[in-house]
């Protein structure tokens, strides 16, 4: 079973600001745990990070025919992007969107998600947890 981890723009900051929204842990520290969690649960992973939206909506298209599901935390796209809610909906593969924090009790603007219109389950305010849920979540929608 291969999944490929989308992070939106910013996530590669974690760590060094806003520990108090993100937590105090680094993009590399996530990196790691999700590499770990996807060999003990056996699935195959592939993560990739980008600050741009295009390179997003690339990564997606390219994916049709060779990942099996996709975990994505889209970040701030999350909120604004049709292209990348289209381009998950091109390749139509299972997928799962996580939030580390609680988008619901934040700012009026966190509340809409476009790529929510698509995805599977969508997981929000449990940390660097909440990956470990989606890969989990992502395994049950695909057995
Ligand atoms: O809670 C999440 O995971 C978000 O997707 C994170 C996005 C935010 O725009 C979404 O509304 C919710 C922001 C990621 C920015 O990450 C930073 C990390 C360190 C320092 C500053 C920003």
């Amino acid at each position: 079973m291969k999944i490929l981890v989308i992070n939106g723009p910013n996530l590669n900051m974690l760590g060094l600001r806003e520990p108090s929204i993100y937590g105090k842990n680094t993009y590399a520290e996530l990196c790691a745990l999700l590499h770990g969690w996807a060999d003990a649960m056996d699935m195959e992973i592939e993560i990739f990070q980008s600050n741009h939206e295009g390179m997003i909506v690339d990564k997606i298209q390219a994916a049709y025919d060779n990942f099996d599901g996709i975990l994505i935390n889209p970040a701030a796209y999350t909120h604004t992007s049709v292209a990348i809610l289209d381009a998950l909906k091109a390749v139509s593969i299972p997928t799962v969107e996580v939030h580390i924090s609680d988008v619901n009790s934040r700012e009026e603007f966190r509340r809409h998600s476009f790529v929510s219109l698509y995805a599977a389950k969508t997981i929000a305010g449990y940390g660097f947890d909440g990956y470990r849920m989606g890969l989990e979540a992502l395994k049950e929608i695909l057995a």
